[in-house]
């Protein structure tokens, strides 16, 4: 009974310990959303956890190496003891009561970081070999990096245009899968302002490690000049807006400067006779470029695969390919 007593005393110790150290060392980054708040909580009962589990496991053990170490001289057999049924119970008993608590304050923060303000914001997110994009539908307005008013529900609307992304804002915590074919939601409230990055956390290809995108949180009225600058910035030539496309989505695997990538370079492309796999040339006119992008399969450049370069058809407008035709047209 002492040495259990003495046990019990040195893991709420060795507990309070580990939790403290747990908290010091800083393992999250900056909370700054509404839905981190509750996300962080569920991980401080984690954090109990493990240093409870932690403690009741290692205390025990270096209590018993230290005062029940074989004594000098002591040579006979220790006590034979077999099964233990009370024992046996309490311990299958905690963990079923544990796991149970624990899938309904799960359910009960999943519901907290999904509740709906119907007023919130709406974004339309669109994700591919590797580019993030984001529709602002009330406004007319496409970008590649990410404006949030702060205090304010933002209900991000996303799909992918090829294989599984997801989007993750590690200071905002919540997290959620991009599928092809299916729209996914995700709500975030932004209570803090200042820049973050969303990172792609799903192993997506070559270039997995580089998709990210700009997070601006501002106040509203921050927001809405951002708004009226893009709204009034659409009168761009179309060479300058067909390189602010390339940028987001075609560098990982084009350059232009003749340097090899994934996909062939676009210097002096346009105009030029292009050997395709199959032997033949074919010059590289408007329509060449235009079908290269929209249908990518349908000439193959000599040394290159099929099915690398994904189709732009359903991503792009008509005006964006013209505006991409234009800019490689403009790399001589
Ligand atoms: C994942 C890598 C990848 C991305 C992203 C990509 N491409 Fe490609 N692209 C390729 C590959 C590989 C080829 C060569 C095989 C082929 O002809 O389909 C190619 C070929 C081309 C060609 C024909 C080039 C030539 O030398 O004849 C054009 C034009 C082109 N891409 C435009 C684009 C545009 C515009 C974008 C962005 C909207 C883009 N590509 C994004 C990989 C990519
Ligand atoms: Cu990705």
């Amino acid at each position: 009974m002492k040495h259990l007593l003495v046990i019990a005393i040195l893991v709420v110790a060795s507990t309070l310990l580990v939790h403290t150290g747990l908290t010091a060392i800083g393992l999250l980054p900056e909370q700054a959303s509404a839905q981190a708040v509750t996300i962080d909580n569920l991980l401080d009962v984690h954090f109990w956890l493990i240093s409870f589990l932690f403690s009741l496991i290692v205390v025990t053990l270096l209590y018993s190496l230290v005062v029940f170490r074989r004594k000098k001289g002591e040579t006979g057999e220790g006590v034979h003891i077999e099964g233990n049924t009370k024992l046996e119970i309490f311990w299958t008993m905690i963990p079923l009561f544990a796991v149970v608590f624990l899938a309904y304050i799960g359910a009960q923060s999943l519901g907290e970081t999904r509740r709906i303000d119907p007023t919130a914001l709406e974004v339309d997110v669109t994700s591919g070999q590797w580019y993030w994009r984001f529709e602002y539908p009330e406004y007319g307005v496409t970008t590649d990096k990410l404006y949030l008013p702060v205090d304010r529900q933002t209900l991000l609307r996303m799909t992918s245009m090829d294989v599984i992304h997801s989007f993750w804002v590690p200071e905002f915590r919540v997290k959620q899968d991009l599928v092809p074919g299916q729209t996914t939601e995700l709500r975030i409230t932004p209570t803090l302002a200042g820049e973050y990055k969303v990172l792609c956390a799903e192993l997506c290809g070559a270039s997995h490690a580089y998709m990210e995108a700009k997070v601006y949180v501002v106040t509203q009225e921050e927001f809405d000049a951002w708004i009226i600058e893009q709204q009034s910035t659409v009168v761009l030539d179309p060479v300058q807006r067909g390189r602010q496309l390339a940028n987001q989505y075609c560098v990982t695997c084009h350059s232009v400067d003749g340097s090899q990538k994934i996909g062939p370079s676009w210097l002096g492309l346009a105009g030029s006779e292009v050997p395709l796999e199959d032997g033949t040339t074919i010059p590289a006119d408007t329509e060449y470029l235009r079908l290269s992008i929209v249908n990518p399969n349908l000439h193959i450049v000599e040394g290159y695969n099929a099915n690398v370069m994904p189709a732009f058809a359903n991503l792009l407008e008509q005006t964006e390919v013209e505006d991409l035709v234009a800019y490689i047209e403009s790399l001589k």
